[in-house]
């Protein structure tokens, strides 16, 4: 199967995890809200989802039983490609970060560096990087590559030239601009960014955190890239103007995208897009 060349791959980040429930009531954080989330956004034109897991006070979590039920939740009511943050939150230790591929999904987060994240510290030190990206290689599971920063652009050469390929053959990045302590969310650093990715890079998307989103959407768009949106990056639809829910990001995307004439990749042309397995039964 080959996927439209004019397609649009959105991949919506639902929960973070640095976001409180009590500040925001409205972000989804238990399995059966994940679920009803998950099959909203893939009706409004969404392919993957990237998770990060609560436990049942909400807070954020790498319990792997609780792993195991979101992923569930997410595959028993929709097709989406299922990507697990290996992030975790600034808190998170490396050996539970790595565990996390034992809760078996299509895809997970692999970032290529240490990055300042507001007042704290996403801690990615590089023998880190190089065990989670061999895991991810014995474990077929497809990394997406979440860049920060310039530094981490470079650091994916390194890593491609040490270990090779990601299982499923592709290449896929996403650009998080607009954190504070990381690349800056304009067009010009996009710009940088995608001039220096690796010439393996298959496919790429942005997301621009907070006040950057919009601009971040328009200027991969019209670099050919595709969009990753939702409440783990934005929580303001416009200046002062709360976000309602996921999937009203994810309409927001499609249409802007519809603009520059893509049409959202169903799930199973994104699947074949960043060299995911077909869906398993
Ligand atoms: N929560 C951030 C510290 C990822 O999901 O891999 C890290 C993050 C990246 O969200
Ligand atoms: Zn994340």
């Amino acid at each position: 199967m080959s996927v439209p060349a004019n397609g649009l791959l959105i991949t919506v980040a639902p929960t973070g995890a640095e976001t409180a429930k009590a500040d925001v009531p409205h972000l989804p954080t238990t399995p059966e809200a994940i679920a009803e989330t998950a099959k909203a956004c893939r009706a409004a034109g969404a392919a993957m989802i990237h998770l990060h897991v609560r436990d049942g006070e909400h807070r954020p979590t790498l319990d792997l039983s609780l792993l195991r039920e979101w992923v569930a939740a997410v595959r028993g009511s929709t097709d989406l490609i299922v990507q697990l943050s290996t992030g975790g939150s600034v808190h998170d230790p490396l050996d539970l970060r790595l565990k996390v591929l034992d809760a078996g999904p299509d895809v997970c987060s692999l970032t290529m560096g240490t990055t300042n994240f507001g007042d704290d510290v996403f801690s990615n030190p590089w023998p880190f990087v190089c065990d989670l990206y061999q895991l991810t290689q014995e474990r077929g599971v497809v990394p997406e590559f979440e860049l920060f920063d310039l530094g981490q652009v470079h650091a994916m050469r390194r890593l491609l030239d040490r270990y090779g390929l990601p299982a499923g053959g592709k290449v896929h990045v996403d650009l998080v601009m607009g954190v504070p302590g990381g690349m800056n969310g304009t067009t010009d650093a996009l710009v940088a960014a995608v001039r220096d990715l690796p010439p393996e890079t298959t496919s790429w998307s942005a997301t621009g955190i907070g006040r950057s989103t919009l601009s971040v959407i328009l200027a991969s768009l019209s670099k050919g890239g595709h969009l990753r949106v939702g409440m783990e990056d934005v929580l303001t639809i416009s200046k002062g103007v709360p976000v309602e829910s996921n999937a009203q990001l994810v309409e927001r995307a499609v249409a802007i995208g519809a603009l520059a004439q893509r049409t959202p990749y169903t799930p199973d042309e994104a699947r074949e897009l960043i060299g995911v397995r077909p869906e398993r039964d």
